[in-house]
């Protein structure tokens, strides 16, 4: 309860931050996107990370508001950064399921996308399986309009799920992001390696486009590229920064 409040004073008072990793194509080694990562910078008590404080969000439905904040908050970014010359970059930002039950997501969308002069195509949003596990029908028409609005979707910490194959189908889902569990065991396992190289086959074979989470070492990168992944997200070429930082990071150049 104390912390509930304390959240409820978060967001009014401007303590939640969104920190952004860029995603990088494997072929051209540049920066394509970001993925907005929220943070609490809790007075007295320092950054919190999103695992400590989400699943309440979530059980007393404050992601409602906070899912908006995060939306309006990461698509304002991608329009200064656009304005700024960066008008290649994308921005993926994680939805809640709680988010498609309660809002209607394609409408929210289309506001927050006039308000910051931001191409449809220039969003993706990640779901994860519980979204998609949850009000099939309800979400599926929700993913459509928001695939007629231009939105890109990407399917989350993919592999850790039940029956990731068949979501890939009855979804109209567009990029993979195979999960940092994999990633790890690629240089250190043959069933990992060989589980890795089947989601990159199988996305491939269904259209989607694949980038690997997690990314920490050269090995993993050496991997990815032999086998052809689309794109990496990665401790090894960055951590989540504040956009401020990341603004020094564009303007290097990388
Ligand atoms: O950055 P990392 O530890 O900090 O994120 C941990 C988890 O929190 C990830 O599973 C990520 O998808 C989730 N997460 C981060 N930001 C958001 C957000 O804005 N909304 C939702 N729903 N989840 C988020
Ligand atoms: O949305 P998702 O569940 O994919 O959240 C990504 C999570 O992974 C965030 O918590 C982010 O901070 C974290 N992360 C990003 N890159 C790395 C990495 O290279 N190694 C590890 N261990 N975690 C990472
Ligand atoms: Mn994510
Ligand atoms: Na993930």
């Amino acid at each position: 309860a104390e912390i509930e409040h304390a959240l409820h004073q978060a967001l009014a008072q401007g303590e939640l931050e969104l920190h952004y990793q860029p995603k990088v194509n494997l072929v051209s080694g540049k920066i394509y996107g970001m993925e907005a990562l929220l943070r609490w910078r809790r007075p007295g008590i320092g950054l919190v990370p999103p695992d400590r404080f989400i699943p309440l969000a979530e059980e007393t439905g404050m992601i409602i508001a906070i899912g908006e904040w995060v939306l309006r908050t990461a698509c304002a970014q991608l329009g200064v950064w656009h304005a700024y010359g960066f008008a290649h970059l994308t921005m993926a930002v994680n939805v809640s399921a709680r988010q498609f039950r309660q809002v209607d997501m394609p409408q929210l969308v289309r506001a927050v996308l006039a308000d910051c002069g931001v191409p449809a195509h220039c969003l993706e949003l990640e779901l994860t399986e519980s979204v998609l596990m949850q009000n099939r029908d309800l979400v599926v028409r929700a993913l459509e309009q928001l695939k007629e609005i231009g939105v890109t979707l990407a399917l989350d910490d993919f592999g850790t799920g039940y029956s990731s194959l068949s979501y890939l189908k009855q979804f109209p889902i567009d990029v993979v992001k195979i999960d940092q569990s994999f990633i790890h065991d690629v240089t250190d396992s043959v069933d990992g390696a060989s589980l890795t190289r089947s989601i990159i086959a199988m996305a491939k074979s269904l259209h989607l486009a694949t980038v690997a989470e997690g990314v920490e070492t050269e090995g993993q990168l050496g991997f990815l590229n032999t086998n052809h992944c689309d794109a990496m997200q990665g401790y090894y070429f960055s951590r989540p920064l504040p956009g401020a930082e990341m603004d020094l990071m564009l303007y290097a150049g990388t």
